[in-house]
């Protein structure tokens, strides 16, 4: 016989269980009845035909439009503390260190009297671009820290005036790149300014944002800085406004303005807080659709902006270039970042998968520069009939075995796994002429056979890429 005091102690520890699980899931749907899920958000929203019509429309935004790949860089003093303050390691972006950390202006300004990035070369970094392909590089000229890593009037508590360094960075990766013709761009912080009383986003040391004079701190050092921007930089490709908080249409406008007036052809990111000439999605998010219009996806190429001395989860070669034929095949544009370190070097794992990258690139950028989206859909892949998410919406399962992209009479097929002997494709509407391999200098004729919209190409036996193999289709 069993203990009987113990088997009624089991009985009791199965009903507490069954009970707590209960209220547990009754508390959860409450949350969700109460809306304290939030709701699944798109990576980006679709916008009207004739909003879209507008950016694609837009004579200053064809370079952009072509360039797909651009290089985002992240640098500022949050690159000493590198993900560290004072032995604890911060969690997450590196360039939040401040704000993660509640460091007083006091102490985080004590940081520019250590910074003196001597290994810093404008021309290597520029190389670096040009070698992964990119077109355009957008700079932190100042984050949300509120420091100026060019040379400013309106404020010393920029790189020249405060740091041991005492160089302009900016000014030499504005020739680096005008050099190579490579597209120089701003990012600049124009609301929060976690330095400035009356700036966004300083809530430790200057307390709740709704009792700021926000305007004087726009008319003092935001205006004027940006002024400085377009007055001794440029021509500058974009500026990339970012975090519109306190940003009303009216205030957004004084910074369109000014854009227009001093540099009339410099677009202008969609996170100034009013209208701009192109979209941003979600930081890292890629839509699962074709989205229309003129749109970026700003993008990290580990799991942060700025450096973090112990961030190794580095996305391999093969995920950035599929990324980038994906976004593409969408419509889109790839922005993808490095966060360089306090003495001016950007991570060898960082510069050696770019690298790689422009080397897949030099053989296929006629399938990425310049084309449009792909005029099928279904190889993107599906919203599950039986999984969710974890917020109980369908699941969007992405398939990953091709991407196209197109230009008028191309098609461009991109092969991410290499079938066996043949590729069909079905939807296929026009007539083909010509399929033959980018990566094959001889581009030799391979043989296809098309019965309605039905087309079969005939394929070598070994990828000629290990990464994406691109089947041309030059189209009657
Ligand atoms: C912002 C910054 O706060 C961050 O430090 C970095 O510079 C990044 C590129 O931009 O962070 C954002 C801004 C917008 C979204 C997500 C992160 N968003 O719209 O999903």
């Amino acid at each position: 016989m069993q203990n009987p005091l113990k088997s009624i102690r089991v009985i009791i520890a199965i009903m507490l269980t069954v009970y707590l699980s209960a209220v547990g899931a009754s508390a959860f749907k409450q949350g969700q009845q109460q809306g304290q899920q939030p709701p699944p958000r798109p990576a980006i929203n679709q916008v009207s035909s004739e909003e879209a019509a507008r950016e694609m429309n837009n004579p200053r935004s064809k370079w952009f439009r072509e360039a797909k790949f651009g290089l985002f860089i992240h640098w500022g003093l949050y690159a000493i503390p590198a993900g560290t303050w004072k032995g604890q390691q911060i969690p997450g972006i590196g360039e939040w260190i401040m704000n993660r950390a509640k460091i007083p202006v006091k102490e985080y300004e004590q940081l520019a009297a250590q910074f003196n990035p001597v290994k810093f070369n404008a021309e290597e970094w520029a190389q670096l671009a040009q070698d992964a392909g990119m077109k355009y590089l957008t700079i932190t000229s100042k984050h949300h820290d509120g420091f100026a890593m060019f040379k400013s009037q309106v404020s010393k508590y920029d790189i020249v005036d405060a740091t041991p360094f005492k160089r302009d960075p900016m000014k030499e990766l504005e020739a680096a790149c005008a050099k190579r013709g490579i597209k120089f761009c701003f990012y600049y912080s124009q609301a929060q300014d976690w330095h400035e009383p009356n700036g966004a986003g300083n809530t430790w040391d200057f307390g709740p944002d709704d009792k700021k004079d926000f305007d004087q701190y726009l008319r003092d050092k935001a205006l004027p800085q940006v002024r400085e921007l377009l007055t001794q930089y440029g021509p500058l490709g974009l500026i990339w406004f970012d975090t519109p908080r306190l940003m009303t249409e009216q205030r957004a406008d004084q910074f369109n303005k000014m854009v227009r007036d001093l540099q009339p052809n410099c677009l202008v990111n969609g996170r100034l807080g009013g209208k701009g000439d192109y979209r941003s999605t979600g930081d890292n998010r890629i839509p699962n659709e074709v989205v229309s219009g003129v749109w970026e996806v700003p993008a990290t190429i580990n799991d942060t902006w700025g450096y973090k001395s112990y961030d190794d989860h580095w996305k391999p070669p093969a995920d950035v270039i599929f990324k980038l034929v994906d976004i593409t095949s969408k419509g889109g544009n790839y922005l993808l970042n490095v966060g360089p370190t306090a003495e001016g070097i950007i991570p060898q794992p960082s510069q050696d998968i770019l690298r790689e990258v422009g080397k897949w690139l030099k053989v296929n950028g006629e399938a990425v520069y310049g084309t449009s989206p792909t005029p099928f859909g279904k190889e993107f892949g599906q919203l599950s009939a039986t999984k969710t998410d974890q917020r109980g919406q369908p699941l969007f399962e992405q398939a990953k075995e091709w991407r196209c992209t197109t230009r008028p009479g191309k098609l461009y097929v991109h092969l991410f796994t290499w079938p066996a002997k043949s590729f069909t494709l079905d939807g296929m509407k026009g007539k083909v002429a010509k399929a033959y391999l980018l990566a094959d200098p001889s581009r030799k004729e391979l043989k296809f056979s098309q019965t309605g919209d039905n087309l079969t190409v005939t394929l070598p036996e070994k990828a000629p890429s290990e990464f994406d193999s691109v089947l041309c289709l030059e189209t009657k």
